[in-house]
Protein backbone atom coordinates (compact mmCIF):
# COMPACT_ATOMS: atom_id res chain seq x y z
CA UNK A 1 0.00 0.00 0.00
CA UNK A 2 0.94 3.52 -0.53
CA UNK A 3 0.04 7.04 0.67
CA UNK A 4 0.61 10.76 -0.31
CA UNK A 5 3.69 10.86 1.66
CA UNK A 6 6.57 10.88 -1.48
CA UNK A 7 4.83 7.82 -2.42
CA UNK A 8 6.43 5.52 0.48
CA UNK A 9 4.81 2.29 1.70
CA UNK A 10 2.70 2.36 4.43
CA UNK A 11 3.82 0.20 7.28
CA UNK A 12 1.45 0.74 10.40
CA UNK A 13 -1.32 3.56 11.11
CA UNK A 14 -2.70 4.41 14.36
CA UNK A 15 -5.43 6.75 15.24
CA UNK A 16 -2.97 9.98 14.64
CA UNK A 17 0.01 8.60 13.56
CA UNK A 18 1.47 6.21 10.44
CA UNK A 19 5.01 4.23 10.10
CA UNK A 20 6.40 3.97 6.43
CA UNK A 21 9.26 1.95 5.38
CA UNK A 22 12.35 3.34 4.23
CA UNK A 23 13.95 0.31 3.17
CA UNK A 24 17.04 0.13 5.53
CA UNK A 25 15.10 2.21 8.40
CA UNK A 26 11.54 3.85 8.92
CA UNK A 27 10.00 7.19 9.49
CA UNK A 28 7.46 7.92 11.84
CA UNK A 29 5.12 10.68 11.33
CA UNK A 30 3.18 12.05 13.77
CA UNK A 31 -0.17 13.64 12.50
CA UNK A 32 -1.91 17.02 13.62
CA UNK A 33 -5.41 15.03 14.76
CA UNK A 34 -6.24 14.74 17.99
CA UNK A 35 -8.44 12.27 20.05
CA UNK A 36 -10.57 12.52 22.97
CA UNK A 37 -12.43 9.14 25.01
CA UNK A 38 -10.78 7.32 21.82
CA UNK A 39 -12.71 8.96 19.13
CA UNK A 40 -10.39 11.03 16.47
CA UNK A 41 -11.83 14.43 15.74
CA UNK A 42 -12.31 15.33 12.38
CA UNK A 43 -10.41 19.21 13.41
CA UNK A 44 -6.80 19.08 13.36
CA UNK A 45 -4.61 20.89 16.14
CA UNK A 46 -1.85 22.76 14.03
CA UNK A 47 1.94 21.72 15.22
CA UNK A 48 0.49 19.11 17.87
CA UNK A 49 2.71 16.32 15.58
CA UNK A 50 5.46 18.86 15.59
CA UNK A 51 5.40 18.93 19.39
CA UNK A 52 5.23 15.69 19.88
CA UNK A 53 7.86 14.79 17.19
CA UNK A 54 9.80 17.56 19.18
CA UNK A 55 9.28 16.27 22.47
CA UNK A 56 10.11 12.46 21.63
CA UNK A 57 13.22 13.75 19.90
CA UNK A 58 14.20 15.38 22.96
CA UNK A 59 13.79 12.66 25.37
CA UNK A 60 15.81 10.02 22.98
CA UNK A 61 18.35 12.44 23.31
CA UNK A 62 18.37 12.99 27.09
CA UNK A 63 17.88 9.35 28.02
CA UNK A 64 20.65 7.45 25.84
CA UNK A 65 22.54 6.85 29.25
CA UNK A 66 19.72 4.50 30.63
CA UNK A 67 18.80 2.35 27.33
CA UNK A 68 19.99 3.00 23.69
CA UNK A 69 17.12 4.21 21.42
CA UNK A 70 15.77 4.19 17.71
CA UNK A 71 16.41 7.89 17.08
CA UNK A 72 18.08 8.38 13.64
CA UNK A 73 17.53 11.47 12.27
CA UNK A 74 14.77 14.63 12.29
CA UNK A 75 16.36 15.83 9.54
CA UNK A 76 18.34 13.37 6.87
CA UNK A 77 15.55 11.55 5.06
CA UNK A 78 12.70 13.35 6.14
CA UNK A 79 10.06 14.73 2.91
CA UNK A 80 9.65 18.43 3.08
CA UNK A 81 5.47 17.71 3.54
CA UNK A 82 5.89 16.00 6.66
CA UNK A 83 9.59 18.09 8.24
CA UNK A 84 8.88 18.77 11.89
CA UNK A 85 6.76 16.08 12.54
CA UNK A 86 8.60 13.07 11.22
CA UNK A 87 11.52 11.17 12.92
CA UNK A 88 13.67 8.39 11.06
CA UNK A 89 14.04 5.55 13.09
CA UNK A 90 15.77 1.79 13.27
CA UNK A 91 13.92 -1.11 12.30
CA UNK A 92 13.56 -3.24 15.32
CA UNK A 93 12.21 -6.88 16.23
CA UNK A 94 9.23 -4.95 18.63
CA UNK A 95 8.52 -6.81 21.44
CA UNK A 96 4.75 -8.13 22.01
CA UNK A 97 3.81 -5.94 25.30
CA UNK A 98 3.10 -2.69 26.30
CA UNK A 99 5.42 -1.22 28.85
CA UNK A 100 3.51 0.76 31.48
CA UNK A 101 5.01 2.83 33.96
CA UNK A 102 3.10 4.33 36.78
CA UNK A 103 4.12 7.12 39.59
CA UNK A 104 0.12 7.98 40.38
CA UNK A 105 -2.95 5.76 40.79
CA UNK A 106 -5.23 7.13 37.69
CA UNK A 107 -7.38 5.62 34.81
CA UNK A 108 -7.24 1.84 33.99
CA UNK A 109 -4.91 1.22 37.21
CA UNK A 110 -7.36 3.66 39.48
CA UNK A 111 -10.34 0.94 37.55
CA UNK A 112 -8.26 -2.37 38.52
CA UNK A 113 -7.19 -1.11 42.00
CA UNK A 114 -10.86 -0.46 43.08
CA UNK A 115 -11.70 -3.40 41.72
CA UNK A 116 -8.90 -5.79 43.43
CA UNK A 117 -6.44 -3.82 45.18
CA UNK A 118 -3.80 -4.78 42.67
CA UNK A 119 -2.64 -3.60 39.02
CA UNK A 120 -0.82 -5.74 36.93
CA UNK A 121 -0.57 -8.47 39.98
CA UNK A 122 1.17 -5.66 42.27
CA UNK A 123 -1.02 -5.13 44.99
CA UNK A 124 -1.07 -1.79 46.27
CA UNK A 125 -1.82 -0.34 50.08
CA UNK A 126 -5.42 0.05 51.09
CA UNK A 127 -7.16 3.46 51.26
CA UNK A 128 -5.38 4.97 48.20
CA UNK A 129 -7.52 7.97 46.51
CA UNK A 130 -7.86 8.49 43.04
CA UNK A 131 -4.76 10.29 41.36
CA UNK A 132 -2.32 10.20 44.67
CA UNK A 133 0.93 9.38 44.03
CA UNK A 134 2.38 5.95 44.58
CA UNK A 135 4.60 4.48 47.34
CA UNK A 136 6.91 3.80 44.56
CA UNK A 137 6.91 3.63 40.63
CA UNK A 138 5.72 0.36 39.42
CA UNK A 139 6.16 -1.57 36.07
CA UNK A 140 2.40 -2.65 34.46
CA UNK A 141 2.73 -4.07 31.05
CA UNK A 142 -0.25 -4.76 29.11
CA UNK A 143 -0.96 -6.86 25.63
CA UNK A 144 -0.69 -5.01 22.21
CA UNK A 145 -4.42 -5.19 21.46
CA UNK A 146 -4.64 -5.02 17.63
CA UNK A 147 -8.19 -3.84 17.84
CA UNK A 148 -9.81 -2.56 20.61
CA UNK A 149 -8.32 -2.04 23.93
CA UNK A 150 -4.71 -3.00 25.68
CA UNK A 151 -5.36 -5.94 28.90
CA UNK A 152 -3.42 -5.63 31.63
CA UNK A 153 -1.27 -8.62 32.41
CA UNK A 154 1.50 -9.36 35.29
CA UNK A 155 5.51 -9.44 35.30
CA UNK A 156 4.85 -12.96 34.83
CA UNK A 157 2.72 -13.26 31.66
CA UNK A 158 4.77 -10.67 29.78
CA UNK A 159 7.80 -12.97 30.62
CA UNK A 160 5.80 -15.70 28.82
CA UNK A 161 4.80 -13.31 26.10
CA UNK A 162 8.64 -12.12 25.00
CA UNK A 163 9.92 -15.34 25.59
CA UNK A 164 12.72 -14.61 27.69
CA UNK A 165 12.39 -13.50 31.54
CA UNK A 166 15.72 -11.83 32.12
CA UNK A 167 14.95 -9.64 28.96
CA UNK A 168 11.81 -8.93 30.73
CA UNK A 169 13.49 -8.21 33.75
CA UNK A 170 15.49 -5.61 32.48
CA UNK A 171 12.53 -4.18 30.26
CA UNK A 172 11.18 -3.39 33.49
CA UNK A 173 13.92 -2.01 35.04
CA UNK A 174 14.71 -0.07 31.94
CA UNK A 175 11.01 1.19 31.86
CA UNK A 176 10.86 2.58 35.43
CA UNK A 177 14.81 4.13 35.45
CA UNK A 178 13.12 5.95 32.43
CA UNK A 179 10.13 6.86 33.93
CA UNK A 180 11.95 8.38 37.11
CA UNK A 181 14.46 10.27 34.71
CA UNK A 182 11.62 12.02 32.87
CA UNK A 183 8.94 12.67 36.53
CA UNK A 184 11.74 14.09 37.94
CA UNK A 185 13.21 16.04 35.01
CA UNK A 186 8.99 17.13 34.38
CA UNK A 187 8.40 18.06 38.30
CA UNK A 188 11.66 20.23 37.97
CA UNK A 189 9.15 21.89 35.48
CA UNK A 190 6.04 22.16 36.97
CA UNK A 191 4.64 19.22 35.70
CA UNK A 192 3.72 15.69 36.78
CA UNK A 193 4.35 12.79 34.50
CA UNK A 194 1.47 10.80 35.91
CA UNK A 195 2.41 7.43 34.08
CA UNK A 196 3.59 6.73 30.52
CA UNK A 197 3.61 4.02 27.91
CA UNK A 198 7.03 2.62 26.26
CA UNK A 199 7.88 0.08 23.34
CA UNK A 200 10.99 -1.82 23.46
CA UNK A 201 12.30 -3.73 20.54
CA UNK A 202 16.06 -5.70 19.69
CA UNK A 203 18.15 -4.47 16.88
CA UNK A 204 20.31 -6.87 14.42
CA UNK A 205 22.80 -7.40 17.17
CA UNK A 206 19.78 -8.69 19.94
CA UNK A 207 20.67 -5.18 22.14
CA UNK A 208 17.46 -4.24 23.91
CA UNK A 209 16.10 -0.73 21.87
CA UNK A 210 13.55 1.87 23.38
CA UNK A 211 11.23 2.57 20.02
CA UNK A 212 8.01 4.12 19.08
CA UNK A 213 7.26 7.64 20.44
CA UNK A 214 9.03 8.29 23.82
CA UNK A 215 7.28 10.39 26.58
CA UNK A 216 4.59 12.34 24.45
CA UNK A 217 1.47 13.70 26.53
CA UNK A 218 -0.03 10.81 23.60
CA UNK A 219 1.59 8.18 24.96
CA UNK A 220 1.66 9.62 28.91
CA UNK A 221 -0.58 11.75 31.24
CA UNK A 222 1.08 14.79 32.08
CA UNK A 223 -0.28 17.01 34.71
CA UNK A 224 -0.33 20.43 35.81
CA UNK A 225 1.37 20.55 39.15
CA UNK A 226 -0.21 23.80 40.72
CA UNK A 227 -3.39 22.59 40.72
CA UNK A 228 -2.74 18.83 41.22
CA UNK A 229 -5.40 17.68 43.69
CA UNK A 230 -5.84 14.24 44.76
CA UNK A 231 -9.19 12.66 45.40
CA UNK A 232 -10.38 12.80 41.93
CA UNK A 233 -9.44 13.02 38.32
CA UNK A 234 -6.98 15.31 37.19
CA UNK A 235 -6.60 18.05 34.18
CA UNK A 236 -5.06 16.59 31.33
CA UNK A 237 -1.63 19.15 30.41
CA UNK A 238 -2.84 19.24 27.39
CA UNK A 239 -5.75 17.44 26.02
CA UNK A 240 -8.49 19.53 29.03
CA UNK A 241 -9.63 22.18 27.25
CA UNK A 242 -10.95 19.62 24.28
CA UNK A 243 -13.06 17.73 26.92
CA UNK A 244 -14.12 20.45 28.55
CA UNK A 245 -15.32 21.90 25.49
CA UNK A 246 -16.65 18.14 24.72
CA UNK A 247 -18.64 17.70 28.17
CA UNK A 248 -20.41 20.85 27.57
CA UNK A 249 -21.27 20.04 23.75
CA UNK A 250 -23.75 17.16 24.35
CA UNK A 251 -21.44 14.67 22.37
CA UNK A 252 -22.39 11.24 23.95
CA UNK A 253 -18.83 10.47 23.14
CA UNK A 254 -19.51 7.60 20.70
CA UNK A 255 -18.19 8.62 16.98
CA UNK A 256 -18.33 10.28 15.11
CA UNK A 257 -16.44 13.25 17.41
CA UNK A 258 -17.74 16.36 16.51
CA UNK A 259 -15.70 19.79 15.07
CA UNK A 260 -13.37 21.67 17.17
CA UNK A 261 -14.41 25.18 17.65
CA UNK A 262 -11.42 27.48 16.88
CA UNK A 263 -11.07 28.98 20.24
CA UNK A 264 -10.69 25.47 21.39
CA UNK A 265 -8.38 24.30 18.71
CA UNK A 266 -6.05 27.92 19.54
CA UNK A 267 -6.67 26.98 23.37
CA UNK A 268 -5.15 23.44 22.65
CA UNK A 269 -2.62 24.11 20.31
CA UNK A 270 -0.95 26.93 22.94
CA UNK A 271 -0.93 23.72 25.36
CA UNK A 272 1.19 21.46 23.28
CA UNK A 273 3.03 24.84 22.73
CA UNK A 274 3.68 25.25 26.49
CA UNK A 275 4.30 21.61 27.02
CA UNK A 276 6.92 21.23 24.64
CA UNK A 277 8.54 24.33 26.05
CA UNK A 278 8.04 23.96 29.51
CA UNK A 279 9.57 20.24 29.61
CA UNK A 280 12.77 20.89 27.11
CA UNK A 281 13.40 24.76 28.41
CA UNK A 282 13.90 25.72 24.85
CA UNK A 283 11.28 27.71 22.35
CA UNK A 284 9.34 25.35 20.02
CA UNK A 285 10.46 27.95 17.02
CA UNK A 286 13.77 26.61 17.86
CA UNK A 287 12.42 22.84 17.16
CA UNK A 288 10.77 24.11 13.84
CA UNK A 289 14.31 26.19 13.00
CA UNK A 290 16.31 22.90 13.67
CA UNK A 291 14.08 20.99 11.33
CA UNK A 292 13.29 23.60 8.65
CA UNK A 293 9.62 23.06 9.27
C1 LIG B 1 6.08 0.57 16.04
C2 LIG B 1 2.97 2.00 15.77
C3 LIG B 1 2.87 4.16 14.70
C4 LIG B 1 1.18 2.58 14.27
C5 LIG B 1 5.71 -0.85 14.42
N1 LIG B 1 11.56 1.05 15.19
C6 LIG B 1 10.53 0.20 14.87
N2 LIG B 1 10.80 -0.94 14.24
C7 LIG B 1 9.79 -1.80 13.90
N3 LIG B 1 8.52 -1.55 14.18
C8 LIG B 1 8.17 -0.41 14.82
C9 LIG B 1 9.18 0.52 15.18
CL1 LIG B 1 8.85 1.97 15.98
C10 LIG B 1 6.73 -0.21 15.09
N4 LIG B 1 4.76 0.40 15.90
C11 LIG B 1 3.68 1.01 16.67
C12 LIG B 1 3.50 3.25 15.56
C13 LIG B 1 1.70 3.84 14.07
C14 LIG B 1 1.82 1.66 15.12
F1 LIG B 1 3.42 5.36 14.49
N5 LIG B 1 4.52 -0.47 14.93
Amino acid sequence: MTTAIADLPLVASGKVREIYDLGERLLMVASDRISTYDVVHPTPIPDKGRVLTGLSAFWFAKTGHIVANHYVSATEGVPDEVRGRAMVVRKLEMLPVECVVRGYITGSGWKDYLATGSVSGIELPPGLKESERLPTPIFTPSTKAETGHDEAIDFEQAAELVGDRELMARVRDVSVALYCFAADHARERGVILADTKFEFGLDGSSELVVGDEVLTPDSSRYWPADVYEPGHGQPSFDKQFVRDWASGSGWDKTPPAPAIPDDVVEGTRARYVEAYERITGEPFASWLARTGA
